[in-house]
């Protein structure tokens, strides 16, 4: 049997940085993203290769293996038949575009296929949430909530993609793998960080500020509430021992041109993940000013745009 679902990778607005629980993988704080329609993962499950085995672009990486292998066991239980697997991305991986979040959200959509019982999307986020945190966003469209609920997750969509159709202009200041990866760093800001406590603390005033300005389309306080949330969980990754800086001088000053512009009348924000690159989003009249501005930045080395889109679903 051959089963392929397609996921969108998401970019979290008010963001997810540190775990309650990191044996259920469950968050310490809720969030909020946006999927992006245009930059996407599929992932081909194949049940008849006869062992277990993932090829990302073409290439074998048994390295990373067994946390997809431990993502089907959940879904499919442990005495699964083996299964080949073959994903492909249209945008770098592992390098803080949120590769893990569309591939594990194809991934749980393709093999829930594979099982032949039927899920709802719920179960669906929450088994992806499970590999990872925000794999579970990419289940839904547009502007999407992930809330703690008990022991699992609640995510929903708050806004479809067409309700606020807003644009992400991405620009990659380095495609290179990151340092740390985001699990390990999360666990690092928890034990290490003296602003970690606070971070926690005030993420519900941010959500609750998010979630008025999507509600009332109202983009400068959505902007003031994503730059600052941006900026505070990347506060928590400095101040980490040893500290965490994501960033290169590439990253600041596409900070500052996206600033500038917005000082100009341009309605546009940034924000940034575990890796350098800077997601600027805008309204859809602004996008060509936007990506002209930052493709001018030295080191920027290439420049992606999406508007928002669908969560993960079935493709053949
Ligand atoms: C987010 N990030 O909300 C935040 C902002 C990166 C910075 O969720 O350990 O790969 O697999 O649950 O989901 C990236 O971390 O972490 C992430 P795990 P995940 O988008």
């Amino acid at each position: 049997m051959r089963v392929t679902a397609r996921a969108h990778p998401n970019i979290a607005l008010v963001k997810y940085w540190g775990k309650r629980d990191s044996e259920l993988n469950l968050p310490a704080v809720g969030s909020i993203s946006i999927t992006l329609g245009d930059l996407w993962t599929d992932m081909r499950l194949d049940t008849d290769a006869g062992t277990d085995e993932l090829r990302v672009n073409g290439e074998l990486r048994d390295d990373l293996m067994p946390r997809i292998a431990s993502c089907l066991d959940r879904v499919l239980g442990e005495g699964r038949q083996p299964i080949a697997i073959s994903s492909e991305s249209n945008f770098p991986v592992a390098a803080g575009l949120a590769s893990s979040a569309s591939s594990f959200a194809a991934v749980v959509v393709a093999a829930a296929a594979i099982s032949g019982r039927e899920h709802d999307t719920d179960e669906l986020a929450n088994l992806a949430g499970h590999a990872s945190g925000s794999a579970a966003r990419s289940l839904y469209e547009g502007f999407v909530e992930l809330e703690n609920a008990g022991d699992r997750v609640a995510v929903r969509s708050i806004l479809a993609a067409q309700g606020w159709p807003l644009s992400v202009v991405v620009a990659i200041t380095s495609a290179a793998p990151k340092s740390v990866g985001s699990g390990e760093a999360m666990e690092l800001s928890r034990r290490t960080s003296p602003f970690y406590a606070r971070w926690v603390d005030e993420q519900e005033d941010d959500l609750a500020r998010a979630r008025d300005a999507i509600a009332k389309r109202d983009f400068m306080a959505l902007a003031d509430t994503a730059e600052h949330n941006c900026l505070k969980m990347h506060s928590v990754m400095w101040s980490s021992r040893p500290p965490m800086v994501y960033w290169n001088p590439a990253t600041l000053d596409c900070m500052h041109v996206v600033r500038e512009l917005r000082a100009d009348g341009v309605s546009v924000f940034f924000t940034i993940d575990a890796g350098p690159q800077v997601k600027a989003v805008c309204l859809p009249e602004d996008i060509d000013r936007v990506r002209d501005a930052l493709s001018q930045v030295d080191g920027v080395e290439r420049i992606m745009t999406s508007g928002l889109g669908a969560g993960a679903h079935l493709v053949g």
